[in-house]
């Protein structure tokens, strides 16, 4: 039992384990590759939505792509040239149309998990303020 004990408290104090409780560990980490996006409905009545996510890995975001999609009803874009990203655990992606002469529409958000790994195309819908969008993707 004492042995037991002491064991069980190296493991926990082992070297990297103090800093490493990051957001959503419990899937593990994994890789996200995008596939495609299929615009169904746009934000805009008048012009082609200008499409870009802000992608939230929890410790930080960025924006992507820098250059907008530009995206009709109908588009479909695809990213199986993209690069694969790294996960841990899971990233949220929010969608939002940049506007010129007015603010940024959002137009939803979708959390994308390694809980997926494998588990072949998935898709994530955004429906925000109008829209309907489908975003393809795997993790693996
Ligand atoms: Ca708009
Ligand atoms: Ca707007």
């Amino acid at each position: 039992m004492g042995n037991l004990l002491v064991f069980l408290l190296t493991l926990g104090w082992m070297p990297g384990n103090a800093g490493s409780e990051t957001f959503n560990q419990d899937y593990g980490t994994c890789r996200l590759q995008l596939i495609g996006l299929k615009c169904i409905v746009t934000e805009g009545n008048i012009t082609a939505d200008a499409i870009y996510f802000k992608i939230d890995y929890g410790d930080y975001a960025e924006e992507w792509p820098k250059s907008r999609m530009n995206m009709s009803a109908g588009a479909y874009m695809d990213l199986r040239e993209v690069n694969s990203i790294a996960i841990d655990g899971s990233v949220t992606f929010n969608m939002w149309d940049d506007d010129t002469f007015d603010p940024d529409d959002f137009l939803g958000s979708a959390m994308l998990s390694c809980r997926d790994a494998g588990a072949g195309e998935k898709v994530a819908s955004f429906t925000e303020d109008g829209a309907h969008y489908k975003l393809y993707y795997k993790v693996y």
